[in-house]
């Protein structure tokens, strides 16, 4: 809706569950006269549809029940997504693909070896969200608008995410000029957890009003060709020393996809628990997929 909304373009939407993309797309085209934008929603379980995308969000695959990790979810929507991946191949196959399904950074790298896109074209939606997450509590804690804060998180989207309050600013200024050590620590953990807290609290089902958002953004920065600067999780072929994997990192983003990793200069902890949660992914995609 966020992305029809502000396109006013043609969005399609499919479903494994016949008559769920259809439904949500009628109830979708419902809302044009109230919003007053011409917007078009398709919906349907034939992914044919989708042929000739300029891009493509996936979003399909279980979600986490209260208590699991993103990760053990890993072999279910394995199967999902390289099944989703040789039809975008077939139907699709100079769009630019966001990855949304978890475990997000292994399911980023499966669906880029499975397409054979350029790297620049496959990313996944994880730390944008994180990102947020992060601004948003520390909005809440320092009693601040949520716009006045810059906030930087790098990692994978699971337990090795790495919120970074030394790149994060409130009005340019970092953020340990507003904060006690204890008060970054406690945001931080927030963040990480959030996710969970949010599944824990639905019972079914996680979040999804900001993931939407975030999804709307990414579709919105190459749409326009904003060469913005967000978290994403791109595939590293020698960046913070990683090879390989996908994992989240700070890319400039244009109508072409990812157009340069930006490469922060970490303190050397900061620069270890990113290679070790980028040996965790490793171990897991050479496991698993
Ligand atoms: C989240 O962090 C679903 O992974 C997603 O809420």
């Amino acid at each position: 809706m966020r992305i029809a909304e502000e396109f006013a373009s043609d969005v399609v939407l499919i479903d494994i569950a016949s008559g769920m993309a259809k439904a949500k797309a009628l109830d979708l085209e419902d809302a044009r006269n109230i919003r007053k934008i011409n917007y078009t929603v398709a919906g349907s379980d034939d992914i044919s549809l989708i042929s000739g995308s300029e891009i493509v969000v996936i979003t399909a695959g279980l979600t986490r029940k209260p208590g699991m990790q993103r990760e053990e979810l890993i072999q279910k929507n394995a199967s999902i997504v390289k099944e989703l991946c040789l039809s975008i191949k077939k139907f699709s196959p100079d769009a630019i693909v966001i990855v949304v399904t978890n475990p997000l950074d292994l399911m980023t790298r499966l669906a880029l070896k499975t397409l054979g896109f350029k790297s620049s074209k496959v990313f996944g939606m994880g730390p944008t969200l994180d990102a947020s997450r992060f601004a948003n509590l520390i909005a809440e804690r320092l009693n601040i608008p949520v716009s006045e804060v810059d906030a930087v998180v790098i990692g994978s989207h699971g337990e090795g995410m790495m919120p970074l309050p030394n790149f994060t600013t409130i009005r340019g200024l970092p953020l340990e000029q507003f904060m006690d050590e204890q008060k970054v620590a406690e945001v931080m953990a927030g963040t990480v957890g959030r996710g969970q807290e949010i599944v824990s609290l639905l019972g079914s089902g996680s979040a999804f009003f900001a993931p939407s958002a975030a999804v709307a953004d990414l579709v919105k920065i190459i749409f326009k060709d904003q060469k913005r600067t967000v978290g994403l999780s791109a595939c590293l072929s020698g960046q913070y020393q990683a090879n390989d994997i996908c994992i989240g990192v700070p890319c400039r983003l244009g109508r072409e996809g990812i157009e340069q990793i930006i490469e922060l200069p970490l303190e050397s902890k900061q620069a270890q628990a990113f290679l070790n949660s980028a040996a965790h992914l490793k171990e897991l995609a050479e496991k698993y997929l």
